[in-house]
């Protein structure tokens, strides 16, 4: 089986710091903006249901609506992520997730905070999303949350235990293949 999985985010919040971590277990520090849309294919499997995951790296700044919904277009699953640091990347996940259901359905979704390497680096006065704050945010959609770290590793590899965890409950059989678009 084959599926479609898209990263949602702002810019910034490290949707390609999270697939390079993943992909080739690497962390650039001058990583350049994502320019058009990358993507990365993998073999996952849990309890003997295998698939392969097409996954698609948004760039940075996708204003245009029609570029939006031929990003979305036949995405099976998503991976939402937010930057712990900085509250205005939660507010804006939930304008991509509603753009999202809009266009394709309530696809599974898994919620992401990223760069917790960051708490007790930063100021203790910098404002942090707590575990909490991002366990209620994935409550509201009913799906999981993960706090991660693209820099040292930390919960990345359960994003994509997760996603293929949701894929396989909702694509038991072989047989019930999606089609790539539609
Ligand atoms: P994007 O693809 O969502 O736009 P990037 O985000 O993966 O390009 O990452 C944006 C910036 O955040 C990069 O720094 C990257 O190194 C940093 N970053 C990504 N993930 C983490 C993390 O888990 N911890 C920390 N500390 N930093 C992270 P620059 O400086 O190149 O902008
Ligand atoms: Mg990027």
């Amino acid at each position: 089986m084959f599926f479609k999985i898209l990263f949602l985010g702002e810019g910034g919040v490290g949707k390609t710091s999270l697939l390079k971590r993943y992909v080739d277990g690497t962390f650039t520090e001058d990583m350049k903006q994502t320019v058009g849309v990358d993507f990365a294919s993998c073999e996952v499997g849990c309890d003997g249901w295998n698939a392969t995951l097409q996954i698609w790296d948004l760039a940075g700044q996708m204003h245009f609506r029609e570029l939006v919904s031929y990003y979305f277009a036949g995405g099976r699953a998503a991976i939402a992520v937010f930057d712990i640091t900085m509250l205005t990347t939660m507010d804006a996940l939930e304008d991509w997730i509603n753009r999202l259901f809009e266009a394709e359905g309530e696809i599974p979704l898994v919620i992401v905070g990223n760069k917790s390497d960051l708490r007790g680096v930063l100021p203790s006065a910098h404002p942090f999303i707590s575990k909490a704050e991002g366990q209620r945010f994935a409550d509201k959609y009913g799906a999981p949350f993960i706090e991660t770290s693209a820099k040292d590793g930390r919960g990345v590899s359960k994003i994509f235990a997760e996603i293929t965890r949701l894929l396989s409950e909702r694509y038991p059989d072989p047989e019930d293949s999606p089609p790539l678009i539609g």
